[in-house]
């Protein structure tokens, strides 16, 4: 097992309370190596030349994360699809409403975003702030490279979209407050897309666009309250590493 382990620390209270910081680290590490590294920060802490910490925040996770289950719902044009995926969406646990409008937005963008739009799977407005550039999912890859291509071969899924997306979903479905993914691709010439949530797993939408559209993107939609500080920080800097489950051979 490997473990990320986050350290900051701060004197006159926790930063976010106004404390000053005094010091930080990182480093993923394998289980045996754990109590040592953890000591050390602590010390480092506590005895570092900007002062004595009297606040430290330790944490310590797994960095794996299992890769979703994949199925395929039945779409033969954008219209199926966009039908799918609300069902899919609501299924999930997204409201009618929040669904509605998250396909909307997608489906309204005249240029594809960088990252993806966050929003509240209740009442469907954009909690992200991020403006034109949306959250980028980041820093994720498969555990075993080959052993998840020769699954991906035996599955029938074909090429580079699926590959990288059923990761990055498998990372996105990881994150706290997580309740669905809907995306499409801004490959003009790939239709395909696909609603992912921690419950019904990676349920692919055959059409989701006409061809030759170039615009695609992601909408994540996240429980009411989610911290969203946190949950760009997840998408965006945690190294996540995707473990296939028992059923899969990589
Ligand atoms: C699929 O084939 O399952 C959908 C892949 C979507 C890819 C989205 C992207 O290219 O960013």
């Amino acid at each position: 097992m490997l473990y990320s382990v986050k350290m900051r620390s701060a004197q006159g209270g926790a930063h976010e309370l106004g404390g000053r910081h005094i010091s930080g680290a990182e480093r993923i590490l394998p289980g045996d190596q754990l109590d040592y590294a953890v000591l050390t920060m602590l010390h480092r802490a506590r005895e570092h030349e900007r002062g004595c910490a009297d606040f430290i925040s330790l944490k310590v996770e797994e960095i794996y994360k299992p890769l979703l289950a994949f199925s395929t719902c039945k779409a033969a044009t954008a219209a199926e699809g966009h039908r799918a995926a609300i069902d899919e969406l609501v299924r999930a646990g997204v409201s009618i409403n929040a669904a509605a409008r998250g396909l909307a937005m997608l489906n309204g963008l005249t240029d594809s975003m960088r990252g993806a739009m966050v929003l509240d799977a209740e009442s469907g407005l954009r909690i992200d702030g991020m403006g034109e550039r949306g959250v980028r999912a980041s820093k994720m890859d498969c555990v075993d490279s080959r052993g998840y291509d020769d699954y991906l071969q035996q599955s029938g899924l074909v090429g580079d979209h699926v590959r990288e997306a059923l990761v990055l979903a498998s990372k996105v479905a990881g994150a706290e407050g997580m309740v669905a993914e809907l995306c499409w691709s801004d490959d003009p010439n790939y239709v395909t897309g696909y609603v992912a949530s921690p419950v019904y797993g990676y349920r692919r939408i055959p059409v989701m666009k006409e061809r030759g559209n170039g615009v695609g993107g992601r909408i994540f939609f996240v429980r009411p309250n989610t911290d969203v500080a946190k949950l760009i920080n997840y998408l965006e800097e945690q190294v996540v590493l995707i473990k296939p489950q028992e059923a899969l051979t990589c």
